[in-house]
């Protein structure tokens, strides 16, 4: 078949998800109370809807169905997470049989479907009992992280040979310590780089082990949220403003994951404002010999920042919007539902900057999606035809390929995500997947999206 856009051989079709937004049984078969059990508890008004995590779309009791329907659009690797507190009640000591269980079912579940199964150790889901020790501000947390990973890769490295230490480490940082979109819902940024840099140290520790472990074929990475920072213009106090963007979003884990250092800069910045964390002389070393295989780069919006127009106030709290504005870009693309910009040649420009400043490093995009509202408006002879997702997910290819072409270092294509989740405190707003969930009988159906997409998976291309 003549295709315009083919794609290397062996490249990854499929999707992403996690633990805490699929599996549901909450409080089933010895699962321990993560940080998301626990707050909605608490405070459920600041979940849309008011629905919580204990069911979701139930697949710890629906997996074989669900795999089979990836297998039938075509997907050659799937990734998703372990949760923490569902295989270590309390975060630490005695494993739960049932989760091996659960875990090994579905390994083996994929494998058998020859779906690759891509095992992420950390999405967002802190164990209780730790974020009560002060979770990542505390180092025993750290420790606690390496017994969790390690038992992971004695348990599957078997059979799995993708690993990721985290999934967008940055995001508990900014919604639970800057910004109030993640419990434990503090404001402090000095708390914030504690909880940042002991994530790199967490992680660190992981790729340690995972050495040890001689998995045959294994690779070991970490998923970052990449977000370019396009400035306003080619002024100079704009593009210093999207140069300090970029060090406290992107470059704050890429260049300690990837090159095995902290940009200097980043530290002149915390240390002039009397931010940096608190830390030990032997990290460094620990840090710049446990770089990461491959990368999963997460990609939904860009960031476009200008110069301030005025001075932040001095006696408000620390934060990264010190040195720039948010800038909104006349024309520009929305997605009105999520309120973020869809700006497809981002995709491509951080394949770039990955050749050029990051060795090339092996990567895959490990998310790229459209969250839509009410999706059943666009239900045509009783399925949703997602046109506009198609559309979205086709003109990110593009550019994909593109920086293929210019010899990026590309795995793979996954889609946020397989079927529609909860998506944490947007509980089920937006609706992300190729498989549509009734979320009063968990039915399955198939959008038009997940046709489309068996094709070009099929085909290697489009
Ligand atoms: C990413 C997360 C996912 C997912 C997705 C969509 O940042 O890794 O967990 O939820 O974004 O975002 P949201 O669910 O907030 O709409």
């Amino acid at each position: 078949m003549d295709l315009q856009y083919k794609f290397p051989e062996g490249f990854w079709w499929g999707s992403a998800t996690s633990a805490t937004q699929i599996e549901g049984a909450a409080n089933e078969e010895g699962k321990g109370k993560n940080i998301w059990d626990y707050w909605y508890s608490i405070e459920s008004n600041r979940f849309f809807e008011n629905i919580g995590p204990e069911i979701t779309s139930d697949f710890y009791h629906k997996y074989e169905e669900d795999i089979k329907l990836m297998k039938e659009i075509g997907h050659n690797s799937f990734r998703l997470s372990i949760s923490w507190s569902r295989l270590i009640p309390g975060g630490r000591g005695n494993i739960n049989l049932e989760a091996v269980k659960f875990y090994n079912n579905v390994i083996d579940q994929l494998l058998a479907n020859d779906i690759e199964p891509i095992l992420n150790l950390f999405h967002f889901d802190m164990p209780l009992e730790l974020q009560n020790e002060g979770g990542w501000e505390n180092r025993e947390v750290v420790e606690a992280y390496k017994v969790y990973a390690s038992e992971c890769f004695r348990l599957f490295g078997d059979r799995v040979k993708t690993w990721f230490t985290f999934n967008e480490p940055i995001v508990p940082v900014e919604g639970g310590y800057l910004y109030n979109f993640h419990y434990p819902n503090v404001v402090d940024f000095k708390r914030a780089a504690q909880v940042a840099y002991n994530t790199i140290l967490a992680h660190v520790k992981a790729v340690e082990s995972f050495r040890t472990f001689n998995i045959e074929k294994g690779k070991i990475g970490i998923i970052l949220n990449l977000t370019p920072s396009y400035p306003r213009s080619q002024n100079s106090a704009d593009l210093e403003a999207a140069n300090i963007a970029d060090l406290f979003f992107n470059r704050s884990f890429l260049d300690p994951a990837v090159l095995g250092q902290y940009p200097q800069e980043l530290i002149c910045i915390l240390e002039k404002y009397g931010q940096l964390p608190i830390t030990q002389k032997e990290d460094l070393e620990l840090i710049k010999n446990n770089t990461v295989d491959l990368l999963g780069v997460n990609y939904y919006q860009p960031r476009r920042v200008k110069a301030k127009e005025n001075l932040p106030n001095p006696y408000s709290p620390f934060m990264p919007e010190w040195f720039f504005d948010n800038y909104e870009m006349p024309g520009r693309k929305m997605n009105p539902y999520r309120g973020w910009e869809i700006y497809e040649k981002g995709i491509y420009d951080i394949m770039i900057n990955l050749k050029k400043n990051y060795g090339n490093i092996e990567s895959f995009v490990s998310e790229n999606g459209l969250g839509v509202e009410n999706e059943e408006r666009f239900i045509k002879d009783s399925y949703i035809q997602d046109d506009y997702r198609i559309e979205f997910i086709k003109e990110h290819l593009k550019w994909l390929h593109k920086a293929i072409e210019k010899e990026c270092n590309v795995k793979g294509y996954h889609l946020w995500t397989f079927m529609d989740n909860w998506s944490w405190t947007n509980a089920y707003k937006n609706r992300y997947g190729f498989v549509s969930v009734d979320i009063n009988t968990k039915k399955r159906t198939f959008k038009k999206s997940a046709y489309w997409f068996k094709e070009i998976a099929n085909n290697n291309g489009f």
